[in-house]
């Protein structure tokens, strides 16, 4: 009988210089030995120095690349990163509806996004539909500081602390049912940030189809960063204004 290979579903958006989106997500998944499967939602042109452009995946090709893989494999966990559209998110959900109950689901949400350092508008509608179709559906939402108030308390949800930028301390907050976790790390002053809110989500979202609880997966997650950060900082890629996280090796 051959062993079951563990996967991780990541739909996202595509980042060409790797940092963050559909990229880091599979970084993530393979740094723990997941094999990592993908739906493009959305294609970005970005890097360090600018937003340059953005292209959504039409809604069809995202239904298609969600049926090609429901044919086949129901995967141990999902990831769901920017959805690019109204149309892909309506889509997702549906998808998602069709999974049995216990497939672990963490939705970055992709609200207020400070996608290469440009604030994109906040849409009303997406918030509205990710709150009505999505976060109901969710294992756990992982919204920043600036996401959270969009995010209500009813839902499980990973707050990262590392938006703060006074505190010498991250702190790292999990909520769920009545209970309130919190993890307290010190800050560690690197510029090579970019994609941590991505790698953050799909790492944790591996731990748990690797099947550990959402608690173990919130304090591995919550602590690993770290250490992928403080590791970060010690990189530099090309003249790049941040980079990316390393985490290349970092499980080895
Ligand atoms: O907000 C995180 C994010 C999600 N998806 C893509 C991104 C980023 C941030 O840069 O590039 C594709």
């Amino acid at each position: 009988m051959p062993k079951k290979l563990k996967t991780l579903l990541s739909i996202a958006g595509s980042d060409p210089t790797g940092g963050a989106g559909i990229q880091a997500d599979i970084r993530a998944g393979i740094s723990l030995g997941l094999h990592v499967m993908t739906v493009v939602t959305a294609v970005t042109a970005q890097n360090s120095l600018d937003f340059i452009d953005l292209g959504v995946v039409e809604s069809h090709l995202v239904n298609a690349q969600l049926s090609a893989i429901k044919s086949e494999v129901i995967p141990d966990a999902i990831k769901i990163g920017m959805v690019g559209s109204e149309e892909n998110l309506k889509i997702i959900a549906e998808y998602l509806l069709t999974l049995p109950r216990e497939i672990p689901i963490v939705v970055d949400p992709v609200l207020k996004s400070s996608i290469g350092g440009k604030n994109l508008s906040i849409d009303e509608e997406i918030i509205t539909l990710y709150q009505q179709l999505i976060f109901p559906l969710a294992t756990v939402i992982t919204p920043n500081l600036t996401e959270m108030e969009f995010v209500p308390k009813k839902f499980p949800q990973i707050i990262k602390g590392g938006h703060v930028k006074s505190s010498e301390f991250v702190i790292d907050c999990l909520l769920y049912g009545d209970k309130i976790l919190s993890n307290k790390l010190p800050k560690v002053n690197c510029k090579n940030l970019h994609g941590t809110g991505c790698i953050y989500s799909s790492l944790l979202a591996s731990y748990l189809a690797l099947g550990k609880t959402l608690e173990d997966a919130f304090y591995s997650t919550s602590e690993n960063i770290h250490q992928i950060i403080t590791r970060s900082c010690e990189y530099s890629m090309g003249e790049s204004h941040y980079g990316p996280l390393n985490i290349n090796n970092y499980f080895i």
